[in-house]
């Protein structure tokens, strides 16, 4: 069930969130493809609530493609195009539950009307849960599957009727080419249900992420869904943030007690935890955000997914000059909007070296019991960070072949000669970091100028 590595390119994820269909099609033509990642996650593309906050995204109105991200025709061409650039769409695919009770009544952004208990031709009063208040208590599993997630109307996923209508939705997307699926709020829906729902699909073995936020204490954990997919492990990314913030030397402790790595989706933030205060880094932290990211696509374990948004200035604003209908387009020349993670050297050397390295272990493992590390991924590559305010010069062992390797990080070009004992030397900037992979560092790959 683990996400499908597509051959030379493994299986690294990029999220780009509230991305448009068009936008993320030029993208994978002109960087995603190139930079080597093998899928794209996508925003909700079911008709939703009409209004310019982002999470409008996440309150379907019906399954037709018609959101402000983009009409059904452009879906289309992204999936086209992108599998084109070699890659697969990931959708995001929001079937816990329709509008929030909370939301009245209204006209969604395809022009389907809704309401409570409302969506013509589509759901009715009994295609919905008799827990009709909000979840309050997160340990009480009934709570939890029944009632209201942030009023949310909860469809009755253990009906045939309501399963058959989710499986028709995914049924479309995949007919249209999607790749797989990030399942939303898996947590709210008992695990048995979603296997039910998958095996009416088309390819019951589509590949699945679920989304289900592990906390301790709680009766449902992401490990109760590896039935139908994996899942994303939440505590990753809480971890990395802790180590970032203090001292990495003990990071390889990171997956301790974590679901198996064939099984866990893994990333440094995504849009929830990134403004919620959940635990996790996000932009804002600048070249520790870009080093969590190194280590996640350096380290073997889980499948990565990198984080790639718009620079919100507060919880529920959607991305600037949205309207209540159309999200405008992202453009990676607009710096004052979009992060663009996935323009950025550092990331698109580790995608790079991430596929270079796939099937290997760690060894040459070495830190200064601090903030600065460095390990290798067998006789096929070599990573060091440095997590510290002060550059590092020192001499590092590898199981490198001897030669001349161009560090992947930096886009500078910097080449370095690894001897016959498989020692290189070099200096790591403060906060910097540096990779040598067999065939993707030589010959010379300075990367793409002024696209950061
Ligand atoms: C909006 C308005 C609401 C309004 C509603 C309906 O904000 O005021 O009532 O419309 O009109 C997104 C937004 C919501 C938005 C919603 C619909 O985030 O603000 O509501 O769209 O437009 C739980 C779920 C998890 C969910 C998360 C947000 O389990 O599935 O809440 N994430 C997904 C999406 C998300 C989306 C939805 C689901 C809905 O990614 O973007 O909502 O489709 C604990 C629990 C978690 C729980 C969190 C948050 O987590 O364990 O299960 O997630 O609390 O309540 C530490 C703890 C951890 C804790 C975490 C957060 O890490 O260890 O246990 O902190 O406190």
């Amino acid at each position: 069930l683990a996400a499908p590595e597509v051959p030379g390119r493994g299986s690294t994820a990029l999220n780009l969130f509230q991305w448009t269909w068009s936008s993320v099609a030029a993208e994978c033509t002109s960087t995603i493809g190139p930079a080597g990642f093998a899928y794209v996650q996508v925003s909700p593309p079911q008709e939703h609530i009409q209004g310019t906050s982002w999470w409008t995204s996440y309150q379907p109105v019906s399954y037709r493609l018609e959101s402000k991200l983009g009409t059904r025709a452009e879906f289309k061409n992204m999936v086209d195009t992108c599998r084109a650039a070699g890659v697969g769409i990931i959708a995001d695919a929001v079937i816990n539950h329709m509008t929030g009770a909370d939301a009245g009544s209204g006209t969604g952004t395809g022009g389907s009307a809704f309401g409570v208990d409302y969506f013509p031709g589509l759901y009715d009063g009994s295609s919905f849960n008799d827990c009709r208040s909000n979840i309050s208590n997160y340990g009480d599993r009934y709570q939890v599957q029944n009632c209201r997630l942030v009023s949310l109307q909860d469809l009755r996923t253990g009906s045939n009727a309501v399963r058959d209508r989710i499986a028709g939705y995914l049924n479309d997307l995949l007919s249209l080419g999607v790749a797989g699926f990030r399942m939303d709020a898996s947590k709210h829906i008992p695990a048995a249900d979603l296997e039910a729902i998958k095996s009416r699909l088309t390819n019951p073995n589509v590949f699945w992420v679920h989304e289900v936020i592990g906390s301790a204490g709680e009766p449902i954990q992401p490990s109760e869904y590896l039935g139908s997919g994996d899942s994303h492990e939440f505590q990753y990314a809480r971890n990395l943030k802790g180590y970032m913030d203090g001292s990495i030397a003990g990071i390889r402790g990171i997956t301790n007690g974590l679901l198996p790595s064939d099984r866990a989706g893994v990333f440094v933030d995504n849009h929830d935890t990134e403004r919620d205060g959940h635990g996790t880094m996000n932009y804002q932290w600048g070249q520790k955000y870009l080093l969590g990211n190194v280590f996640m696509l350096a380290y073997p374990y889980g499948w990565p997914t990198v984080y790639s948004g718009y620079k919100f200035t507060d919880r529920d604003a959607g991305v600037p000059g949205s309207t209540a209908t159309r999200v405008p387009d992202a453009s990676c020349s607009n710096t004052a909007v979009w992060t663009c993670m996935q323009r950025k050297p550092e990331i698109k050397g580790m995608v790079k070296f991430r596929n270079a390295v796939t099937g290997t272990a760690v060894t040459n493992w070495w830190d200064d019991g601090s903030n600065h590390i460095a390990f290798g991924r067998g006789a096929k590559g070599y990573v060091t960070i440095n997590n510290s305010a002060s550059a590092v010069t020192r001499t590092y062992q590898t199981s490198l072949p001897a030669g001349e390797y161009t560090d992947l990080v930096s886009a500078t070009g910097t080449r370095y000669t690894v001897d016959s004992s498989g020692r290189f030397s070099a200096t790591v900037p403060q906060y910097g970091a540096l990779a040598l992979a067999v065939g993707s560092s030589t010959p010379v790959d300075p990367g793409e100028p002024g696209t950061n």
